[in-house]
């Protein structure tokens, strides 16, 4: 077994005044976050891309063996590609796949089988989970490697978001697809598909509340 090796954590002390600034600073900022499906084909510098994708590759892992790969499309054929696959299955989906209850919990936000922002938003950024490597010879599988996807993809919305750009979290549902398109090997398979841009000048957002505090939390 290998021994571990440990060296000082970095984490400078702040002060409860700093605290507190930073923890509503970061709130305001976070609320006003919102998903987006109206881009605007503005384009943006790939450094911003990258600068996300390496703050989501900070996220915590299970057994730290990072299961995630963060594939970047600007490329307008693959874009093309990428929508005609997902209205195809979007369009089973709306019409015979999804239930009644679920038709019903999405009518609020106005969703259907169109999606322009596949091929409008300048970047759409695909992550892959990955579900097994290889070491001499043997396969070994990730570890809670949902929960890591998942982290890293909250901390990529979060950059996203502070850096003034915008995203949707879009699931095109099944999303093997993008395995296809992309050329992904079989132990990464799609997690989620996120458009990122400008939001179109007249964007408009659906008018839908967060619960409250008080309903999400429990103290003890
Ligand atoms: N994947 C479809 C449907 C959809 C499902 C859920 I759950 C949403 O929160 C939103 C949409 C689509 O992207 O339209």
């Amino acid at each position: 077994m290998q021994q571990p090796k440990f060296i000082p954590l970095n984490a400078p002390e702040l002060g409860p005044e700093e605290q507190a600034k930073r923890a509503s600073d970061f709130f305001e900022l976070m609320n006003r976050r919102r998903t987006v499906r109206e881009y605007s084909p503005r384009e943006v510098p790939l450094e911003l891309i990258e600068k996300a994708v390496a703050t989501a590759g900070t996220a915590p892992s299970g057994a730290n063996m990072q299961p995630w790969r963060f594939v970047v499309v600007r490329d307008a054929e693959v874009k093309r590609k990428i929508r005609e696959a997902a209205e195809k299955e979007e369009r089973e989906s709306y019409s015979s796949r999804m239930s009644e209850k679920w038709l019903r919990r999405l009518a609020p936000l106005g969703t259907d089988e169109h999606k322009p922002f596949l091929e409008i938003a300048p970047y759409l950024i695909i992550v892959f989970r990955i579900t097994s490597v290889e070491e001499n010879g043997e396969t070994e599988p990730t570890y809670y490697s949902q929960e890591s996807v998942g982290i890293a993809v909250g901390l990529l919305l979060a950059a996203l978001h502070n850096m003034g750009l915008a995203t949707l979290t879009h699931t095109p549902s099944p999303m093997k697809f993008l395995q296809e398109i992309l050329g992904r090997p079989r132990n990464e398979v799609p997690f989620v598909l996120i458009p990122v841009g400008y939001p179109a000048e007249d964007a408009r957002v659906p008018d839908i509340k967060r619960k409250p505090l008080e309903e999400i939390m429990q103290v003890i």
